[in-house]
């Protein structure tokens, strides 16, 4: 079977007025909305401004038996608690802000476990594990376990540890898993909530680690680079981010501490002390 091509036909439809009138409102319309979407993106790029922070003070700390800082965390004005997390090497400690090359309350954890974050949650520690989903919920005094909690099958891994109070005074649990969501659980740790976290160019924010929840804020760093990131968790979306390479020639091994594993927030100051692997300092420092 052979196909006819038909030739195109050369006639001109002309429009009457009434079409041009809906065709320009319609190109002014466009016009408009590439506009504002243009104003739109170019204000949240504004937003980023990764050198918005003051650093206060560089304090020395206890080296030797912090070298593996997995999550931070104030107990109260006065002291710390700091979990530190290797296999066969994991702990939990307090350290006295006065004098910060001694630490206190020292609990080491059995070889199976790898700690991770840490938060105080109704007067009680929780410690994550990393693979092993096991939470210890510790006394605030001792530091000694009270209760063993597993979390569910779904979380596979977790990093960070925070939370908040919403208006019906309900709990909500935050904790990272090494990818670029925040799980949201209840009191009960079940999972009620994941949300996905990015750039507002929508490119992705890698592994996000150690977590510190701030009114209203989420601050978070991540595996690869030496940065927080402040997540508004009702978009998704990071607001701000602050660029901390700087601190990274005052550690002793520059390939392995890129990452912020300590963010521990100071209420009576409105300042954040933030540390990682292998550094010999906090770093007391100032958000915008
Ligand atoms: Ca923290």
């Amino acid at each position: 079977m052979r196909y006819k091509f038909l030739k195109p036909s050369n006639r001109v439809i002309p429009f009457n007025s009434h079409q041009i009138q809906q065709l320009s409102i319609i190109s002014l319309l466009a016009i408009f909305v590439s506009i504002a979407f243009l104003i739109t993106s170019q204000n949240k790029k504004l937003v980023y401004n990764p050198n918005d922070y003051i650093i206060l003070r560089k304090l020395e700390r206890n080296f030797e038996s912090s070298r593996h800082t997995q999550g931070l965390h104030f107990i109260n004005s006065t002291h710390l608690v700091e979990s530190c997390g290797q296999y066969q090497n994991s702990e939990i400690h307090y350290i006295n802000l006065n004098q910060l090359t001694t630490i206190s309350q020292r609990v080491i954890l059995d070889d199976l476990y790898q700690g991770q974050g840490v938060d105080v949650i109704d007067g009680q520690v929780y410690q994550l594990t990393w693979k092993e989903r096991m939470i210890f919920l510790r006394d605030v005094e001792t530091l000694e376990v009270l209760e063993n909690r597993k979390l569910n099958i779904d979380v596979q891994e977790s990093l960070g540890i925070s939370h908040s109070y919403k208006e019906n005074n309900t709990l909500e649990i935050y904790i990272t898993n090494g990818t670029d969501k925040v799980l949201i659980l209840d009191s009960e740790l079940v999972l009620k909530q994941i949300i996905q976290v990015r750039f507002y160019n929508g490119s992705s924010v890698g592994r996000l680690s150690e977590i510190e929840y701030v009114n209203g804020i989420l601050y978070a760093s991540t595996n690869l680079n030496p940065i927080i990131l402040a997540i508004d968790l009702t978009e998704g979306y990071v607001k701000n981010y602050y660029d901390f390479s700087q601190l990274i020639d005052f550690s002793f091994d520059k390939d392995l501490s890129n990452c912020i594993c300590g963010i521990a927030y100071k209420p009576e100051q409105d300042i954040f002390w933030i540390t990682g692997k292998d550094w010999p300092f906090f770093w007391e420092v100032e958000l915008n």
